[in-house]
């Protein structure tokens, strides 16, 4: 964005006289609007600047020495801006994943999430030639009846953690989901998924947007409260197929501007909390890696089986 400052030295004076104070006192949390919709942004990579799977805390998943290359780059997200981009160097034929680990990142902007309905995301699929096909996941604290975090026990370390839900997108006909192509006003509406992945045109650029109906709760998690709290967001995955198929190494698909939109309220952040906001300490293990990798695992086994059916399938309509 280009500024133009064309301000007199007394104006500048005035309006600080002004802002000051109010800044000092509370900031609010941006709400932004996305196709009509309220939507709060929690990322958009732009401090993120080149962390990738291989070496961050904050971009997890897949490494490169499965032929991946997931890295936070500049000018794959909107308008140019960084984004995670997901691409392949040499693999063949795998489903790999991508996660912005928000727990991790002080950076996130998670207040005021309270009235979300749904989660969106922004995805560049221009390197992808034929058509774009993933699963998003997202992770979340786990909380009783009574509003109180449920904890349990880390089987490795006999230590007690959070307790995490994670929510896969629905493996069924009646799944919804819609996209917003940049330049259009008009979300698209698209019904069903295969193998929990959504699907959009070849080359899309633009959002998507999921309502939180359309998420089943992973079998190995529980959800005691039966609903989406988003008091303390854990991680965001990308489960993606890894071929040899797209034109430029390094560039199948990228995501950007993760979020939620919803009947949003404005909320004051609180600017005077010098510690982060997102409770990294040391005393806080990592949370619920065992149950992130063995959601992986369940996942990775179940795109194996889709892969599998597919290559039976094609062989059955060939014959
Ligand atoms: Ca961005
Ligand atoms: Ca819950």
């Amino acid at each position: 964005m280009d500024f133009t400052r064309k301000v007199t030295i007394g104006l500048v004076s005035a309006c600080l006289a002004v802002v000051i104070p109010f800044s000092a006192a509370a900031a609010t949390a941006d709400i932004k609007k996305v196709g009509g919709f309220d939507t709060r942004i929690i990322t958009d990579f732009e401090t993120l600047s080149g962390q990738t799977s291989d070496t961050s805390e904050i971009i997890l998943g897949t490494k490169s020495t499965d032929g991946v290359d997931f890295s936070v780059k500049t000018g794959y997200g909107i308008d140019n801006s960084n984004a995670l981009v997901l691409g392949e160097t040499t693999a063949k034929g795998f489903f790999a994943e991508a996660t912005y680990q928000v727990s991790k990142d002080e950076d996130a902007e998670t207040e005021g999430l309270d009235g979300a309905t749904d989660l969106l995301f922004y995805v560049n699929g221009g390197g992808e030639p034929d058509g774009i096909a993933f699963m998003p996941l997202f992770g979340e604290w786990d909380y009783d009846e009574d509003g109180n975090a449920v904890m349990e026990e880390n089987a490795n370390t006999g230590n007690m953690e959070n307790a995490i839900t994670w929510r896969e997108l629905g493996d069924a006909v009646d799944t919804v989901y819609y996209s917003l192509a940049d330049g259009s006003t008009e979300w698209v509406k698209h019904t069903g998924t295969s193998g929990r992945y959504l699907s959009l045109d070849t080359g899309f650029k633009g959002y998507v947007k999921i309502g939180f109906d359309n998420f089943d709760v992973v079998w190995s998690s529980n959800d005691v409260n039966d609903k989406v709290d988003l008091k303390h967001i854990v991680r965001f995955s990308f489960y993606y197929g890894m071929y040899a198929r797209h034109q430029d190494a390094g560039y199948a698909i990228a995501i950007d501007n993760i979020g939620f939109s919803g009947d949003l309220k404005e909320v004051a952040v609180d600017s005077s909390n010098t510690t982060s906001k997102n409770e990294i300490t040391s005393t806080n293990p990592v949370t619920g890696d065992m149950v992130g990798n063995t959601v992986i695992v369940t996942l990775l086994v179940s795109g194996l089986v889709v892969m599998l059916a597919e290559t039976a399938f094609k062989k059955k309509r060939n014959a």
